[in-house]
């Protein structure tokens, strides 16, 4: 257990760096911090994404035992390691009281819409594990193709004048399956972050859920050094709410002193390039009326 959250920033790391992540993914960042808190006693499942690349293309930045696993069953992945240890504890090939956590992590077009039902069961079974969204909002590892947590009016190769319609809100569906934990998480507040991996990993059993917000300068278009930026800016204005849903109790962990508008976060990021004051408004409308209640 550790009080500080800070502590867990300078805690050992079994991610390490010289990885081919492109330069300002934030994904290095949010897997490097979920190793401090998990540490050695952990496994992981990894879906095909842009962060296998890391974790499983050699020499390979993760000094843990992990599963390169398709798309779409990495949620599966956490309900058939977490089934195996409580069998190996029940013959006492490990020993009971060893913490050994599970954990997947993959995109959000695995988790949102390809991985969905495996997603599904694995909570309402309430399955043993962690599982984290990297939410870079679009199929990125194939070329930035839009999923279903691409914002409205973002580009994408597969939105060329923009997506139609509006992102999913997968924690808010994650937390009416009723599981011990959702929470969402941002590179930019560091010590939220840990607190609630900390938190989820202390729990006890069941299914816990986060869902990472992953600036891509690559697909999302903007300077690979203003990944931080970006990740503060979506906070501050409201396009992404902090928030943890303990046992069915809605919390949010972060409020912004005094919402910025929309229009800081959007026009940063060429994705988002050539919307009309319309779309603008559009956008901070939907910002406004999700901040109004849970699931924001
Ligand atoms: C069932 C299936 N369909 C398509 C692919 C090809 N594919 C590999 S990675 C990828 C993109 C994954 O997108 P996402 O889950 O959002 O993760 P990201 O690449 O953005 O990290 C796709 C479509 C695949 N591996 N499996």
């Amino acid at each position: 257990m550790i009080n500080n959250p800070r502590d867990a920033l300078f805690k050992e790391d079994y991610f390490h760096p010289g990885h081919p992540l492109c330069p300002g993914c934030p994904g290095g960042m949010a897997l490097r911090w979920i190793m401090k808190v998990l540490g050695r006693d952990s496994i992981a499942n990894v879906g095909a994404t842009c962060l296998c690349l890391p974790t499983h293309v050699y020499p390979h930045s993760l000094e843990i035992p992990s599963l390169y696993i398709a798309m779409a069953p990495s949620p599966a992945g956490i309900s058939g390691m977490s089934a195996a240890i409580r069998i190996l504890k029940r013959k006492g090939v490990i020993p009971a009281e060893k913490r050994i956590t599970v954990f997947a992590i993959s995109g959000d077009g695995s988790t949102a819409d390809i991985g969905m039902a495996a997603l599904s069961g694995a909570a309402e079974r309430n399955d043993d594990g962690l599982y984290f969204c990297f939410d870079n909002e679009a199929y990125m590892n194939t070329g930035i193709q839009r999923s279903s947590t691409t914002p409205q009016f973002s580009w994408t190769f597969s939105t060329t004048k923009g997506k139609v319609q509006r992102k999913k809100d997968l924690p808010k569906i994650m937390a009416a399956h009723d599981i011990p934990y959702v929470a969402t998480l941002s590179v930019a507040y560091p010590e939220d972050f840990v607190r609630k991996v900390e938190k989820a990993r202390d729990m006890g059993p069941g299914f816990k859920y986060f869902q990472i917000h992953g600036p891509c300068p690559t697909g999302w278009r903007f300077p690979e050094h203003k990944t931080v930026e970006v990740a503060r800016l979506a906070v501050e204005t409201g396009f992404w709410s902090l928030y943890e849903v303990v046992h069915g109790s809605f919390n949010i962990t972060y409020r912004p002193r005094k919402r910025l508008p929309v229009v800081d976060y959007v026009k940063l990021q060429g994705r988002f390039q050539g919307l009309t004051a319309q779309d603008i408004r559009t956008l901070q409308n939907w910002v406004d009326e999700k901040e109004e209640g849970p699931g924001s």
